[in-house]
């Protein structure tokens, strides 16, 4: 039996929220309908190689429809859900199955032959048209397709997690534990990055395209390169060190995990339970009304004095955060809203109107700026790193003597740390999905 197993759980109280908070924005906006497109396949340039198909998110938070590309979903207030269901006579591909009815039932369903079939549904200039622009544009004119405030509203609506969205994350986060587990293992026995990764793959069944992310797998000095890309296939002479960042989907859903570890015991090791015991504490933080700003700055702070305490750097922990010595270290932001997008919608806006509430000064990738309310997952997900190149600007534009170069030197083989968890924010203490995840098994 396979690892992966299907969320229904709460999925017809799901759609009934979506069609309330749909048309609310409608009206709010002054739409009486929304036609959501899942988007079509997208050709390489002179080529009949199509890309792998993402489909729209908007139509995924609806219903499960990851590989159905071409079919459109029809909102009205007060009526059934109407989903044009494209299903091709084809034999150069295999067409999407039909609707399953656990999440069908929900819908008045259309199966269509026609790509094209989604233009009969009457649409007109009171219907807002969502999905990208090579899809729709041809059909519709530009100021209902994808209108900003509209989008901005549904984006807001979309950090608010339904029980269903949760239940489906907490199953990937189940599924990314089980695979993380496998990872660890093939990192225990010497294996190449590439075989890593397929052991990765194999333990829950999932293929490339549908990881919500390219999996980081980076042995040694690759974990101090962030969004690490290739699976080499060579085995290193040694395995010091593994950094994993790797999610897996349900539904769409995504979890975002990432794990460090040490081949044994030392000082790197012991840097690895310093940054963890600290990502525990400020995973205990996320609750409601926290400014997630300022939790991405005590995670600076924190940095900074674990890099005191190990002699990395031989300023105060204050000094090393104002003075910017912290980012040489930790240079991307604390975490990110994680939903239908591994880097979910609007973190960084405070309402329709899409006005920006502003990152902290000094900090340019910090991708969520919210105050946390009850529904909201996001990942909290610190980071340690010897980078050469900001290692390098410091030691030419800054205080010198603020680093302990030998120090750097004897742990820049290691490469780098990052601990990630996947939170949900709810009236009381956070639950840390990934953690449950990982005690379960
Ligand atoms: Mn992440």
């Amino acid at each position: 039996m396979g690892a992966r197993k299907t969320v229904i759980e709460g999925y017809k109280n799901h759609v009934a929220e979506l069609q309330r908070r749909w048309e609310r924005a409608l009206r709010a906006e002054g739409y009486d309908a929304v036609l959501i497109h899942a988007g079509s396949k997208l050709a390489s340039f002179l080529d009949d190689y199509e890309y792998p198909f993402r489909c729209n998110p908007h139509l995924l938070w609806w219903a499960p429809l990851t590989s159905q590309h071409d079919s459109a979903l029809l909102i009205r207030p007060g009526k059934r859900p109407k989903l044009f269901y494209y299903q091709p006579d084809d034999y150069w591909y295999l067409p999407p199955a039909d609707p399953a009815s656990w999440w069908a039932d929900e819908f008045e369903v259309l199966p269509v032959r026609d790509a094209d079939a989604w233009k009969q549904a009457g649409i007109n200039h009171r219907t807002a048209c969502i999905g990208d622009a090579a899809s729709l544009a041809e059909a519709v004119d530009a100021a209902q397709l994808n209108p900003q405030r509209l989008l901005n509203r549904i984006h807001l609506e979309r950090t608010r997690k339904t029980p269903y969205e949760i239940a489906c994350m907490a199953e990937a986060a189940r599924l990314g534990a089980i695979a993380h587990t496998a990872a660890e293992q093939a990192f225990r026995e010497g294996s190449s990055e590439y075989d890593i990764h397929q052991r990765y793959c194999m333990a829950i069944e999932l293929v490339d395209a549908e990881l919500p992310y390219g999996n980081i797998v980076a042995l040694n000095d690759h974990g101090a390169v962030l969004h690490y890309q290739a699976h080499e296939q060579e085995t290193p002479a040694e395995s010091r060190s593994f950094l994993i960042d790797a999610g897996a989907t349900v539904h769409g859903y995504a979890c975002d995990i990432t794990r460090t570890y040490s081949a044994r015991d030392g000082e790197f090791a012991d840097l690895i339970t310093a940054m963890d015991t600290m990502q525990r504490k400020l995973c205990t933080a996320v609750v409601e009304g926290l400014d997630y700003r300022d939790l991405h700055l005590r995670a600076h702070a924190d940095i900074a004095t674990i890099l005191k305490d190990f002699d990395i750097i031989r300023t105060s922990p204050e000094d090393a955060v104002a003075s910017g010595l912290s980012a040489v270290f930790y240079p991307h932001g604390l975490g990110h809203f994680l939903g239908l997008q591994t880097h979910d919608v609007a973190g960084l806006i405070a309402d329709a109107d899409g006005t920006p509430i502003p990152r902290p000064d000094g900090h340019p990738f910090l991708r969520l700026t919210r105050t946390l309310e009850e529904g909201n997952v996001l990942t909290i997900e610190p980071g340690l790193y010897f980078i050469e190149p900001l290692l390098r600007q410091w030691r030419e534009t800054g205080d010198v003597a603020a680093i302990n170069w030998e120090k750097v030197d004897s742990l820049a083989p290691y490469g780098g740390i990052r601990i990630e968890d996947n939170m949900l924010v709810t009236g009381g203490e956070p639950r840390n999905l990934t953690r449950e995840a990982f005690a379960s098994l």
